[in-house]
């Protein structure tokens, strides 16, 4: 399957195939959302389908619904799951303590709370997503569309005494509107640069009015699978 991928495509499904042998028959998986994970639900689909493996999944966007769904996997909800096994989705970036960004996708609200649903989280992720301080990847913040320039406002004061290094915030767009999530919420986008201290600041965001939920995954993710462009995977 892997043969004609290009080295980042190869980097994405090798981390995919090595971390789809995490999921045992009988467990209840969180799938994850994005190119990587993507590459995971292929993978589970052809072990349901060649193996016989017996899983159910909770999909964490309708894209990734659609997608289980094609390849031969049982979907359910969270709601009839209750509680989860295990998750394996992707990340934007992660660092030395396994504090990530997510929401690249724009999904990171149905992400956040099926991972923390989760006995255990994985992250699927080629080698560049690593990095010493998170940031460079701009952060994702899901906001409530009623008085969203008053959220950013808000947003923005409150970075100034952040120990963050940039300060400005777009909002995401979808061709000439705002782009919106599954949840019917827009995404502001935090231009940051280095966040010094991620544990405080999604403290800080998630405390704003209007702010839904933000891309800082702290204390959630249980192990990296990395894989890169000639084939290798390694653990964090
Ligand atoms: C989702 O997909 C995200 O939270 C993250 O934003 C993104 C990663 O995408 P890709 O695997 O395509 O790089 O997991």
């Amino acid at each position: 399957m892997s043969a004609e991928l290009s080295p980042i495509d190869k980097a994405k499904f090798v981390a995919a195939r090595r971390a789809a042998d995490y999921v045992e028959d009988g467990m209840r998986v969180g799938l994850g959302t994005g190119s990587t994970a993507a590459w995971l639900v292929r993978c589970l689909g052809e072990m349901v389908r060649e193996d016989g493996l017996k899983f159910r999944g909770v999909p964490t966007s309708t894209r990734t619904a659609e997608l289980a769904r094609e390849v031969g996997i049982e979907v359910i909800s969270l709601e009839e799951a209750k509680w989860l096994d295990l998750t394996i989705d992707g990340a934007d970036e992660f660092d030395g303590e396994l504090n990530l960004i997510k929401g690249g996708g724009g999904a990171l609200l149905q992400e956040k709370i099926v991972a923390t649903a989760s006995d255990q989280m994985i992250v699927i992720a080629d080698a560049a997503k690593e990095v010493h301080a998170l940031g460079a990847f701009p952060l994702p913040v899901e906001v409530v569309p009623f008085g969203w320039t008053a959220t950013r406002a808000l947003v923005e004061e409150t970075l100034v005494s952040m120990d963050v290094m940039g300060r400005e915030t777009t909002l995401r767009m979808n061709g000439s509107q705002p782009f919106v999530t599954d949840e019917g919420n827009f995404i502001l986008d935090l231009h940051l640069d280095r966040i010094g201290n991620p544990r405080q600041l999604a403290m800080v965001l998630n405390q704003m009015p209007g702010v839904v939920e933000n891309g800082l995954f702290i204390d959630i993710c249980d192990v990296v699978v990395v894989g890169h462009g000639d084939g290798r995977v390694e653990l964090r």
